[in-house]
């Protein structure tokens, strides 16, 4: 995976499919490279990336529950979208079309393409008696040099690394969204 998230040929292809110059790997030390594990009974709430795109490759799929959802485009570099994102966050169980909302149901696999900083988006619960669902999660950014904000990395990983603490006065920021 480590090799796979570096490679080259992988970064390339993807900057030409997003139609940049240049992409790099997201230089945060923890949320570069992850895997995303959701036992059954499990989900992973709405959320925006910190990082512009995402590369998603679904290892295991659940059995049951574990669809992934996302409203494209419902914020912008400068417009955060609060009403529209209120609405989905208030909508609990949205069906597909919903609030603009669209359903995956993603193989194992399957490599998706994602701008994650833009697009609200979930991992619906995965059933109680489901098989784990397993992805892996390859981050990355138009600018190099970006590493999340501390607050943001305390509340997704549970702690920080120096870097986190250093980068609060000299980080390099694509944008000025809350987060
Ligand atoms: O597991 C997925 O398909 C998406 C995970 C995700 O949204 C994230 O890691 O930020
Ligand atoms: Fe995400």
């Amino acid at each position: 995976m480590k090799e796979l998230f570096a490679s080259a040929e992988l970064t390339a292809f993807i900057a030409e499919s997003l139609e940049i110059p240049q992409l790099y790997c997201y230089a945060d030390p923890l949320a570069g490279l992850t895997a995303n594990i959701l036992d059954p009974g499990q989900e992973f709430s709405w959320h925006f990336d910190t990082n512009d795109f995402a590369v998603t490759l679904l290892i295991d799929e659940p059995d049951g529950g574990g669809l992934f959802q996302y409203v494209p485009g419902i914020r912008s570099a400068t417009e955060e979208g609060f009403d529209a994102i209120q609405a989905v966050l208030e909508g609990g169980a949205l069906l597909d079309g919903q609030l603009g909302v669209r359903t995956l149901q993603l193989r194992p696999g399957d490599m998706q393409i994602f701008r994650g900083r833009y697009s609200l988006h979930r991992v619906t619960r995965v059933s109680a008696d489901s098989t784990p669902r397993h992805a892996a999660i390859f981050a990355y950014t138009e600018q190099p040099g970006v590493i999340g904000r501390l607050a943001r990395t305390r509340q997704l990983f549970g702690r920080a690394l120096p870097e986190h603490i250093e980068s609060e006065t000299t980080r390099v920021r694509s944008d000025a969204l809350l987060d």
